[in-house]
């Protein structure tokens, strides 16, 4: 295979889980704008997602959320799925939307409200069972306010506890991702703020726990990519959630606010094997004032844009400059494959597979948007889609 051929190969290959979250109307604290022709229902958030599979060819799952992707049937949803092309994916539990969870959840100091949110843990695994998914995403929102407030040895041993209750049910080949963030809810101490506190819980649960890395939960100036290099060292790295923030937890477009950051963690993905099944590229954003579809249309095209980047950088002639301790040319064979405008190769990728070369427009012209307008009256707001 000629080196652009592997490169093609590879790109056909690469599959970005779409969020069902995305899909519902979403907003800040001050407002949600609602939208025309949202879904109102879960089925209605996977026939969207179907239609971003359809004209990128790279986005054949969809990662629910429970409860607000609750139904009676999940077995059911799953076939709803697939017979629209697409399937279910990474389960994402929600322990941060009850009243109980004032002081936490897993880590909260009363026994009875850990005990509840490890109950809806554990049904999330029983909703993997029934829709066929690998993994089971948890975020805790867990944390305190203030210094003193409670204890914070206290809460990692609470929380140890309840990961590995959740742990010990997981069938064979299914996974639990555990992702870390910085702050938000919690503005003093966060219970998992961090990929090491991540990593310390996985480790000792044992291989089927891994670290999910969203890229909008670090402190301004971290640098993500030495951190997917560690977890891919060490084999801990699940997932990704996909964003781009300028300020705090902005959940914008992936590749939007800094694209240069966006290769430069791809090009540790593709460096350190993990371009493999064993990695889950999700999107985690929410699209506030843009249209929905399209934004997560780009969003899975940015993501095949630095993946292909990633993929033309001229491995061979980096290792010789870093080994000749070269470092402006060393820098240039980065920069080089960064540089390189990748669109006519995907387009080119596209069109191998028999897709439109332009996915934008392609949705544009297929009169979804319209229909959806006309069909789906008072659509639901993101995170309340049940
Ligand atoms: C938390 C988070 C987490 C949630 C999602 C809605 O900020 O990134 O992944 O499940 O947002
Ligand atoms: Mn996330
Ligand atoms: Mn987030």
């Amino acid at each position: 295979m000629t080196e652009l051929a592997a490169v093609k190969a590879a790109l056909r290959t690469q599959a970005v889980e779409t969020p069902s979250w995305a899909y519902g109307n979403s907003g800040t604290r001050f407002k949600v704008f609602a939208q025309q022709g949202v879904p109102r229902t879960p089925r209605e958030k996977l026939a969207d997602a179907a239609k971003v599979h359809e004209f990128t060819g790279a986005a054949p799952t969809v990662a629910l959320h429970i409860p607000w992707d609750r139904v009676d049937d999940y077995a059911a949803l799953a076939g709803y799925a697939e017979d629209h092309g697409v399937r279910l994916g990474t389960i994402n539990s929600n322990t941060f939307q009850d009243d109980d969870y004032r002081l936490g959840s897993v880590c909260h100091p009363e026994a009875a409200v850990r005990r509840k949110a490890v109950d809806h843990l554990l049904e999330c695994v029983d909703i993997m069972d029934a829709t066929g998914s690998r993994d089971l995403k948890l975020w805790f929102a867990d944390g305190t306010n203030y210094p003193g407030q409670d204890d914070i040895r206290a809460r990692q041993d609470r929380l140890a506890q309840a990961l590995a209750q959740v742990y010990a049910r997981l069938g064979d080949g299914q996974r639990m991702l555990l992702e870390y963030k910085l702050f938000e809810p919690a503005f003093y101490t966060t219970d998992v703020p961090d990929w090491g506190t991540a990593y310390a819980h996985c480790l000792k649960l044992g291989p089927q726990a891994q670290v999910v890395v969203d890229t909008g939960h670090h402190a301004p100036g971290t640098n993500i990519e030495f951190i997917v290099a560690t977890l891919l060292r060490e084999g801990r790295l699940g997932a990704f959630d996909f964003n781009s923030r300028f300020y705090a937890d902005d959940d914008l477009m992936v590749g939007a606010a800094d694209p240069f950051q966006l290769f430069r963690i791809m090009y540790e993905v593709v460096r350190g094997g993990g371009f493999t099944a064993d990695v889950a590229f999700m999107l985690d954003q929410c699209h506030n004032i843009e249209a929905k579809i399209p934004a997560i249309i780009r969003s899975v095209m940015n993501v095949q844009e630095a993946t292909a980047k990633a993929l033309l950088v001229d491995r061979g002639a980096l290792a010789a400059a870093q080994a000749a301790g070269d470092v402006l040319e060393a820098n240039a064979v980065l920069m080089d494959a960064y540089n390189t405008d990748v669109r006519p190769l995907l387009a080119e990728v596209r069109e191998e597979s028999g897709l439109d070369p332009d996915p934008l427009g392609a949705y544009r012209r297929s009169g979804w948007a319209e229909k959806i307008v006309a069909d789906r009256v008072g659509g639901l707001q993101a995170g309340w889609g049940a």
